[in-house]
């Protein structure tokens, strides 16, 4: 199959006007779309003007319910390609062929703010995939945090309820900032754990395709011979894990909502194609009960260092959907939807989850929305489902029940051998009761875990957030009890929490005694030897540096970056030989918080007059506040010297290339390629959280 016909097979409605006459519903060429029938052009609309009245009608009915929860997504199809044959843990059938490529299609999503609201607020990102297989879809429902809130599905609703805005006044939007979130947290110990992850960067990330995806629940493989084991999924980004700062995500919310969607969207048109390893962890039957945490429990992690996670093959996202409501919104997953090979645990959230989504898609979209292009699976459907809502399907024939003998038994059930799903055969031997096991108790031993496995930057980022969160929290008993849960986990952090919220320092310093940590779980230990994708900014005036400005473009672009040259107005600016480059953005147009890092060529005239205007030296300040690599060359080293920038030497920076802190200076001219070469690595670092100071200079 080629591209073309694969796209055809998968969307057979796809359509496209290119070219076409304007039609009605019914088919009818319309000769007039600008005026309504009228009697006399000054006289009133008439009732018989149908094209009109169709037209209105449909845009009266366009949209659908939203999500309870992941209202605001972003789509994006492509493949999925095995490594090598899963077979040994495996019959899913899409996991044993390296050579087949699976079409996929994936939904990223904010969890909590309603469909407009802006990406980058603090929250878990859904992350969903549906593998549209030879054996029929399979939807891998994940978020990019590897655990969840509550142990048992019953509890979703008041969670949801909890942190969505306040029933009265409908404040705020897209935030867990609020009293209603923080009473419920405060009364709820199993939440603990996921709380470190969400106060985390980990809730603010710079890209989806900078943020690791997991499938938080415990699930089964069951290969040819009916063996089976637990798996847990892990979608490894190839760029690293990557977070926005807190003052960086509020400003972009204003400035760009749409940043997170627009950067995934404009990376697959300029081809830096989204990419992410799959990995599993997998547990055989007999190391169920292996661990001090129970491994059904969604709020417990398998730590990687215990359990590893073995990469099994590749997604890649190359194609940016043709319509946004027909595909992302759409779009219905469901951890239900599995082929033979993959099955489910007893975790109780996730068996809770195997009723919500179902029914959620039947009240959003309707009975037959596996008929909807974007859900149509490629395997062939044949049941005797009929009609409901919409139906697409024109059944042919008298039988709608089996078995029949009218229609010779079709259509007909399959054996296991013919690729009939088959339940993995588990041994239950209960009693029916309301209750949590025992083994689902502890709750604080792994947010210790998670809290020994930060580095310091990323403590003060997480301690930080608790003043954000809990500063908004008005009610002080709900403060209160929210640090008497962090003692729980760690006396040091409860106390640092304390302190910023006007809350009493515990009397006594708590803990678990857990002195362990994993390194996975830091994203300090993350990819950070590539600037592919990443976007620098180049400031800029008349007069400027040609040859300087070339050079460090041809080097940045080189190594996969992108470079967007900003001033004061668009067109071209001259330097100061004569050359002249165009404006891509102005101060207006774009800021800092778009952008990874920031470099200024020299050139007396540009730099001069750089220093007066307050935008661009408001640029270098918040990209050094947001810890952002800076480089300059010639006499922009000047020009640094003239902004907020502490706790750097930039005066031992005169003769050569030197890097302090991710700011990279060279005065002298002829050392531009190795100036690049500095920048170039400290970019890829990400940020420079060890930069001194950067909280005096205001943003
Ligand atoms: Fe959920 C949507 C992920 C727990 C009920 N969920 C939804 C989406 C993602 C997740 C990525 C958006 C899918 C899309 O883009 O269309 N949810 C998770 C994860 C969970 C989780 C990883 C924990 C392991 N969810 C969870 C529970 C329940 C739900 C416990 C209810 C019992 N989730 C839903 C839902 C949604 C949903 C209400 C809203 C829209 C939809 O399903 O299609 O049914």
């Amino acid at each position: 199959m080629d591209e073309h016909d694969k796209d055809k097979s998968l969307e057979p409605f796809r359509e496209d006007s290119e070219g076409r006459k304007l039609t009605t519903n019914q088919g009818v060429r319309i000769k007039e779309n600008h005026h309504s029938l009228k009697a006399g052009p000054r006289g009133p609309t008439l009732m018989e003007d149908f094209i009109f009245r169709e037209k209105m009608t449909h845009f009266d009915h366009e949209r659908i319910p939203e999500r309870v929860v992941h209202a605001r997504g972003s789509g994006a199809h492509g493949y999925f390609q095995v490594y090598e044959s899963m077979a040994e843990y495996t019959r899913a059938r899409f996991l044993q062929d390296p050579s087949v490529k699976t079409p996929v299609f994936v939904r990223f999503s904010t969890v909590v703010g309603s469909r407009g609201s802006a990406d980058t607020v603090r929250d878990v990102r859904g992350f969903a995939t549906k593998f549209f297989t030879e054996e029929g879809n399979y939807d891998l429902v994940g978020n990019n945090i590897p655990i969840f809130f509550i142990q048992d599905a019953i509890k979703f609703p008041d969670l949801v309820h909890a942190i969505k805005p306040e029933p009265h006044h409908e404040i705020p939007q897209a935030s867990a900032a609020h009293d209603t979130f923080w009473d419920f947290a405060s009364l709820l110990p199993e939440i603990t754990h996921m709380l470190m992850w969400v106060l985390s960067d980990r809730a603010l990330p710079r890209s989806y395709r900078m943020m690791e995806g997991f499938g938080v629940n415990t699930f089964r493989f069951v290969n040819a011979q009916g063996k089976s084991r637990f798996v847990k999924f892990h979608w490894k980004p190839l760029l690293g894990v990557h977070s926005l700062v807190w003052d960086e995500v509020q400003k972009l919310a204003g400035k760009d909502p749409d940043y997170n969607r627009r950067d995934l969207w404009e990376a697959i048109e300029m081809g830096d194609f989204p990419e992410y390893e799959l990995g599993v962890q997998m547990l055989e039957e007999d190391e169920e009960f292996r661990f001090d945490f129970d491994i059904l429990d969604a709020t417990k992690i398998w730590p990687e260092e215990d359990v590893p996670v073995k990469i099994i093959g590749k997604m890649v996202l190359n194609r940016n959907p043709d319509n946004f409501f027909a595909e992302t919104e759409q779009v219905a997953f469901h951890p239900g939807h599995v082929v033979p090979g993959i099955d489910f645990s007893n975790d109780p959230l996730l068996q809770g989850r195997l009723f919500s989504y179902l029914d959620t898609q039947l009240i959003r979209i309707g009975p037959n929305f596996a008929e909807l292009p974007i859900n149509r699976p490629v395997a062939p459907v044949h049941n005797n489902q009929r009609d409901g809502h919409m139906r697409q399907t024109i059944n042919k024939g008298r039988t709608s029940y089996e078995p029949n003998s009218l229609r010779g038994g079709y259509p007909q059930q399959s054996s296991e051998a013919e690729g009939g799903y088959e339940s993995y055969a588990e041994k239950i031997d209960a009693r029916k009761v309301r209750a949590r096991s025992e083994s689902f108790d502890d709750h604080f031993s792994q947010a210790t875990l998670f809290w020994n496995s930060q580095s310091e930057a990323e403590k003060k980022h997480l301690v930080s957030a608790c003043h954000f969160e809990l500063g908004k929290v008005e009610d002080m008993e709900v403060r209160k009890r929210i640090v008497a849960l962090f003692n729980q986990v760690d006396g040091d952090f409860a106390r640092k929490v304390a302190a910023g919220i006007g809350v009493e320092p515990p009397s006594e310093s708590g803990g678990t005694g857990v002195t362990k940590s994993s390194p996975a779980i830091s994203m300090e230990n993350t990819v950070k030897n590539t600037v592919k994708s990443r976007r620098v900014a180049i400031l800029a005036s008349d007069g400027y540096d040609h040859g300087q400005l070339t050079a460090m473009k041809g080097a940045l672009k080189e190594a996969g970056a992108h470079v967007k040259i900003v001033s004061q107005f668009l067109g071209p600016i001259k330097s100061w030989d004569n050359q002249q480059v165009q404006v891509d953005k102005t101060y207006l147009t774009t800021s800092s918080i778009m952008f990874d890092a920031v470099y200024i060529p020299g050139g007396e005239p540009s730099v001069d007059a750089l220093k007066t205007q307050g935008d661009a030296v408001h640029f270098i300040n918040e990209a050094f506040k947001h810890c952002k690599a800076i480089a300059a060359s010639g006499e922009a080293v000047e020009l640094l010297a003239a902004t907020q920038i502490r706790g750097v030497d930039l005066a031992a920076q005169d003769a050569m290339v030197l890097s302090d802190r991710g700011v990279v200076t060279t005065r002298k001219p002829g050392q531009i390629g190795e100036l690049a070469k500095a920048f170039i690595d400290a970019v890829a670092k990400h940020r420079h959280w060890e930069r001194d100071l950067k909280e005096q200079v205001p943003a």
